[in-house]
């Protein structure tokens, strides 16, 4: 009797033990590049502040390099509440879910770096994080973004003549598509890991990417001409697994949400401020060449209508005359 008590005690404490081991709270990230990116770095810093501002035990396995494949994926992944638990991504590569979400990272939707602050800082973007949670069960935490984006191509697009019937990739969703054709290109939706060799092989011509990216991903290996139509300030938000995270507890939702706001401005000061640095680099190792666009304007001007007939078709007109405003 004596000793199947103490037999009992043990049993009580291992059991303690593995409860306390299951207790501790593992989420998974991913990232299509490796340490160097600016995804990555405010991914760590993310990571760094939950843990700060949790008693819990909770750890991160953030998976780099695409190993779980690239952000069209990880919508999927988030969507289920599987393999992904948070990342940081395109909000073009959520229409699947989502068809207002990619309003937010539309071509020409800022005027400069000022204007794109002024709307990250605001709640502008409330009602499309609410239909993203709702149709995609993805959750916005943070907003990182602020690389630029430009044409990168095999051969140098200039003006609007070269840019007539230039063959490019462009992000899944219906806007990017609209934009690039209303100002004469010919864009067609590639993934994001089939881009490098499409453009090897010549089945386009370039894409269009900000310079992190390019650095990172070595796309200037291909494609080495960047030109500077400086059609969008990237917006990327860190978004976590609307499942995974309505199931944690409340203080950790809380540590996360104040994390995601405090990496996300430290991230979009990273990557605004690093990107120039990254052209400049990539230019002086002679990797890339960098040209002036022509027409920058002409874009803008035929791009505005599209813009209009996005927003309206979403009944988010006065959204999108809010964020024009400020
Ligand atoms: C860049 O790598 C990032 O902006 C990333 O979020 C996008 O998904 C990617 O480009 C792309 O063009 O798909």
């Amino acid at each position: 009797f004596n000793f199947s008590l103490k037999t009992m005690a043990v049993s009580a404490a291992l059991l303690g033990s593995v409860t306390a081991v299951n207790a501790e709270t593992v989420l998974r990230g991913a990232s299509m590049f490796d340490e160097d990116h600016a995804f990555t770095k405010t991914m760590r810093e993310f990571e760094r502040l939950v843990a700060e501002n949790y008693d819990g035990d909770v750890s991160f396995d953030l998976r780099l390099n695409g190993e779980l494949g690239v952000e069209s994926d990880y919508v999927t992944y988030l969507n289920q509440g599987v393999a992904v638990d948070y990342t940081i991504l395109a909000p073009s590569n959520m229409a699947v879910f989502s068809d207002s979400i990619p309003l937010m990272d539309m071509p020409f939707l800022f005027r400069d770096l000022d204007h794109w602050n002024a709307v990250l800082s605001s709640d502008a973007f409330a009602p499309l994080e609410a239909d993203l949670r709702e149709a995609a069960g993805i959750v916005i935490v943070g907003y990182h973004g602020g690389g630029v984006r430009n044409l990168v191509s095999a051969e140098p697009i200039t003006s609007m003549e070269e840019l007539a019937d230039h063959r490019m990739r462009v992000m899944g969703a219906p806007i990017q598509a609209q934009t690039f054709d209303a100002v004469g290109a010919a864009p067609a939706a590639i993934a994001y890991n089939e881009v490098y060799n499409a453009i090897q092989t010549g089945v386009i011509a370039g894409f269009e990417n900000e310079a992190a990216s390019i650095q990172n991903l070595k796309f200037y290996e291909v494609a080495p001409h960047i030109s500077l139509t400086q059609h969008t300030i990237t917006v990327r938000p860190i978004v976590f697994s609307a499942k995974v995270f309505d199931a944690l507890d409340a203080d950790l939702q809380e540590a996360i949400k104040t994390a995601g706001a405090e990496a996300g401005a430290f991230g979009r000061a990273l990557e605004s401020g690093a990107d120039g640095e990254i052209l400049k680099e990539m230019e002086a190792a002679g990797q890339v060449v960098i040209h002036k666009f022509e027409g920058r304007e002409q874009m803008l001007e035929l791009v505005g209508p599209v813009q209009d007939a996005y927003a309206a078709q979403l009944g988010a007109t006065e959204l999108l005359e809010n964020v024009r405003g400020m």
